[in-house]
């Protein structure tokens, strides 16, 4: 078979990113998805996908969402592709929630420039969003989003121009350590040697690492845009992209953008772990009505007509935080895996930092806390 430096398994938000890096430092890689380039049945379609400097969920992502906003300004200069957009981003909960103290927190510790608002100040500014009295909302100006299909073409476009194959409809069905500390990688289509291996396939990376078992779990997930009343109030430049907690759970959202709906989703929708190649990927009457629900009650002039419903899928880890290592019997397969949700705004600097684990076995990015053996009893 055909000899690279480098196999990348899976060609979606991570995986493109990854061969784009690798092939910009000359290295000779292949990039095999399973699908299409891009294609909507794993986690890197959606049209809009939020990105936001406030990492509510812990201060250790912000140097690398630092580099991830680098980056994505680089992609979208390179290639002239329509790949971030500012906003502004809004984090917003009961005073005593973790969603704005946990965006509080990492904007104190990180020095990010933020405002505090109360539900009604931030009706006044944005008039599309309508919180309980008593609420606060954290609104940091460079929170925005990444458009993610407009990002994999741009990562396969830059990978291709570096000299990388990318194959799309060629499905993976087992891999295997060489003698020589490589792997070969036998797909439908033909037999591939490398000297490093990246697993970058989402929702399907639990089948390629027995250490993975039970730390990447599928989970689907819906999508939902519905008509506004008022088009402009949702638009870009008069809605940031927001997180909320309430009650009824944790939601999240975006403003007006190529479909004529404002877009909301529900984190672990209706909590069903699921087989990748099995779940249905059809939306139906209850998933639209549990987003439909919280439209009204929080967005109320965007509870109109539905526009569009989707279905994606969360790949969740134990303690929901990143998994980014080499596998421990196999230094030379690296693994960005278990995204659990929050990935895709990182997929530029995961990218850079598959790329380092798979060309050096170790990176200069600050990955200790997402590393495997966190799971180790
Ligand atoms: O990380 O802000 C986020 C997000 C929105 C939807 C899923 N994750």
């Amino acid at each position: 078979g055909d000899r690279y430096d480098v196999v990348v398994i899976g060609v979606g938000g991570m995986g493109s990113a990854t061969t784009a890096h690798l092939a910009d430092r000359g290295v000779d890689v292949l990039g095999l998805e399973r699908y299409d380039v891009p294609h909507a049945r794993g986690s890197s379609h959606g049209i809009t996908r939020i990105i936001r400097r406030a990492y509510y969920e812990h201060p250790s992502y912000i140097p690398l969402v630092e580099r991830a906003y680098d980056l994505w300004d680089d992609l979208a200069a390179e290639t002239g592709r329509d790949v971030i957009h500012r906003t502004g981003s809004i984090d917003a909960g009961p005073a005593k929630s973790a969603v704005f103290e946990g965006s509080l927190r990492s904007c104190e510790a990180h020095d990010i420039p933020h405002e505090v608002l109360t539900s009604e100040q931030l009706s006044e500014r944005f008039p599309g969003y309508r919180l309980p009295d008593g609420y606060r909302a954290l609104y940091q100006p460079d929170g925005g989003f990444v458009v993610p299909e407009q990002s994999i073409v741009g990562h396969v476009e830059t990978a291709q121009a570096a000299g990388a194959d990318i194959r799309a409809r060629e499905q993976v069905l087992e891999w295997e350590p060489t003698s020589d500390d490589g792997v070969r990688v036998e797909t439908d289509r033909g037999t591939y040697e490398a000297g490093s291996m990246v697993l970058a396939a989402g929702a399907w990376n639990e089948e390629f690492a027995d250490a993975l078992e039970g730390l990447a779990v599928p989970e689907r997930q819906v999508l939902g845009w519905f008509q506004p009343e008022e088009p402009s109030t949702f638009e870009p430049e008069n809605f940031p992209v927001w997180n909320l907690k309430v009650p009824e759970g944790r939601f999240y959202g975006l403003p007006i953008y190529d479909v004529p709906g404002f877009k909301i989703g529900k984190y672990h929708h209706r909590d069903e772990q699921v087989d990748p190649d099995e779940y249905d990927t059809e939306p139906g009457l209850e998933d639209e009505q549990l987003l439909r629900d919280a439209t009204a009650t929080y967005f109320p002039d965007a509870a109109g007509p539905t526009m569009r419903l989707a279905t994606c899928m969360f790949t969740n880890s134990p303690d929901e935080h990143f998994i980014l290592d080499t596998l421990p019997d196999y230094p030379q397969v690296a693994v960005g895996a278990g995204f659990s949700g929050h990935g895709f705004k990182f997929a530029s600097v995961v990218g850079e930092i598959l790329a380092d684990l798979a060309v050096d076995g170790e990176t200069d990015h600050p990955i200790d806390m997402f590393r495997l053996d966190r799971f180790d009893e």
